[in-house]
């Protein structure tokens, strides 16, 4: 059985308490690897390493860097099978996605951040012409990256690309329930010939990890994607101390379809938005809002469509619906689904865990589920559930349907359905939510600004935006003497 090590200054080290925890791979349900169990030691000698590389990486100049982040994106590359394997039999995600999304997009934010960082630009003021300000980005020194596990190598290259491009030594941590693709890194940094200390991982349990990790006083910083209950952790721990936060949570997006839609293209695409990657992406479309004159004919197309979804065995190319990410998840989910019936939601399609044969038996699996009947207020319209879970809800006017939209508190991301250019643009402005699709969903230029508002989040990552949350800018003041003096 395979077990993994932590990262620090290039090296494979056991976690100093020898201690580990069990890897579980949802498509069997069987322990199949096992993970650093890693305390404040091991936090502690990752943040010495970072620090230690520190200076000299910052004095690194643009193109160094840019060029060692091209050679991890072409690692990345050159090893996509061995990581997509990875990627799926730890998350039980299907492997057409794995190779699609996951690995490839992890790939690309190196890239992408080798690109934008030799293309960083300075300011120049001139107050009077005598005078010169400008603008000069510093990088911050230590940063810690903390991720989840719902897009495990993806999430975590998302932060350590430009953070390292902009000049800063990383300390991340990946989830403790997907940490292979994150191990495999390592191996990646070594062979990219990255200096000691400039990127170190450290595997293990956020609750005994995150303490150090978000308040040594050598990290500046904290880029967390995860759980709106751990950024309030993380958030509370490390804004006193005035360190950097970047905070990406929880979601209930709402998809909302009008009356006027192209229902083929709606239907299809609402459907990919509740589901895919088993409804476990934050920008997953959780409360389908649908204009009551067209209620009926899209809840039977989407029935249809959530039961045509193959699922099946996670390494099988012909899946499209893979296992839940643990046992624990699998069961909240379902647990969601009780409480609705419970209170009186019909369910029209899944809900019943397992279904699967053979050595899947004891996997993860639950069917794409559409629940009807609860209120908007009704918890299960209101929490994030995380799982292959979505309500309908009809509306009658748009101001109703901005008004259950925007009834919620969280405010991630949105997608509106409809072919009146006018209510299209007056909707997206008219939603709390950091992002809104119209007629599309989860359509992503790196460049653009991604993150939440309300309990959604704090901060914002892509392109400028994730530069400017890993450097400061400094402003440099110059007299200029009009006379010459040598
Ligand atoms: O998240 P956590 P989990 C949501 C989703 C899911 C729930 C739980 O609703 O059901 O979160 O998932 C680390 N200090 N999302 O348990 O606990 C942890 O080890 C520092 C939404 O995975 O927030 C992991 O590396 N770090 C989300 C990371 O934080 C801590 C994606 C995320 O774990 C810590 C995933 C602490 N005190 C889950 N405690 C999205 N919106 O993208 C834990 N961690």
């Amino acid at each position: 059985m395979e077990q993994l090590q932590n990262f620090i200054h290039n090296r494979f080290v056991p976690p100093q308490s020898g201690s580990y925890l069990e890897n579980f791979e949802p498509r069997t349900g069987k322990v199949y690897g096992q993970v650093p169990d890693s305390d404040e030691r091991d936090a502690l000698a990752a943040i010495e390493a970072a620090s230690e590389a520190r200076a000299s990486w910052a004095r690194t100049t643009k193109e160094e860097r840019s060029t060692y982040l091209l050679k991890m994106a072409e690692l990345i590359r050159v090893h996509s099978s061995e990581l997509i394997e990875a990627e799926v039999r730890d998350n039980g995600k299907p492997i057409k996605l794995a190779s699609m999304v996951d690995i490839p997009r992890s790939a690309a934010n190196f890239e992408y951040f080798a690109k934008v960082i030799v293309g960083q630009t300075h300011q120049a003021f001139e107050p009077r012409e005598d005078y010169l300000h400008y603008t000069r980005p510093t990088p911050l020194g230590v940063v810690t990256c903390i991720s989840p596990w719902n897009l495990p190598l993806y999430l975590l290259t998302w932060k350590i690309a430009p953070a390292l491009a902009a000049g800063n030594t990383v300390v991340a941590k990946p989830s403790e329930v997907t940490p292979k693709t994150a191990y495999l890194l390592g191996k990646i940094v070594q062979e990219a010939g990255l200096p000691p200390g400039v990127l170190n991982i450290v595997h293990g349990l956020g609750h005994k990890l995150g303490p150090t990790l978000t308040t040594d006083p050598r990290v500046r910083a904290v880029s967390f994607t995860g759980s709106t209950k751990t950024g309030e952790v993380i958030a509370r721990a490390a804004s006193p101390l005035f360190k950097k936060i970047s905070l990406e949570l929880g979601g209930k997006n709402p998809t909302v379809i009008f009356d006027d839609a192209d229902l083929e293209r709606t239907l299809s695409h609402a459907a990919r938005a509740s589901f895919a990657n088993q409804g476990q992406i934050c920008l997953c479309g959780s409360r389908i809002l649908i204009h009551q004159s067209i209620y009926q004919r899209v809840k039977t197309e989407l029935i249809k469509r959530a039961d045509g979804l193959v699922m099946g065995d996670p390494l099988s190319p012909e899946t499209q619906h893979g296992a839940l990410v643990s046992r624990e998840h699998r069961d909240k989910v379902v647990g969601m689904i009780e409480l609705a019936k419970k209170d009186g939601a019909r369910l029209l399609c899944g809900g019943t865990p397992g279904g699967l044969g053979g050595e899947l038996a004891q996997g993860y699996f639950l069917r794409p589920t559409l629940l009807e009947g609860l209120p908007p207020e009704h918890t299960i319209n209101q929490e994030e559930i995380f799982g292959p879970v979505a309500s309908l809800i009809p509306f009658k006017t748009e101001e109703e349907a901005i008004e259950i939209a925007n009834g919620v508190g969280y405010g991630l991301a949105a997608s509106v359905w409809t072919e009146n250019i006018h209510r299209a643009h007056r909707v997206a402005h008219a939603l709390e939510a950091g992002m809104v699709w119209i007629n599309s969903w989860m359509e992503r230029d790196l460049s653009t600004p991604f993150g939440g508002v309300k309990a959604s989040g704090v901060g914002r990552e892509g392109g400028q935006y994730a530069l400017s949350f890993f450097q400061e800018q400094k402003s440099i003041g110059l007299q200029i003497h009009p006379e010459k003096k040598s």
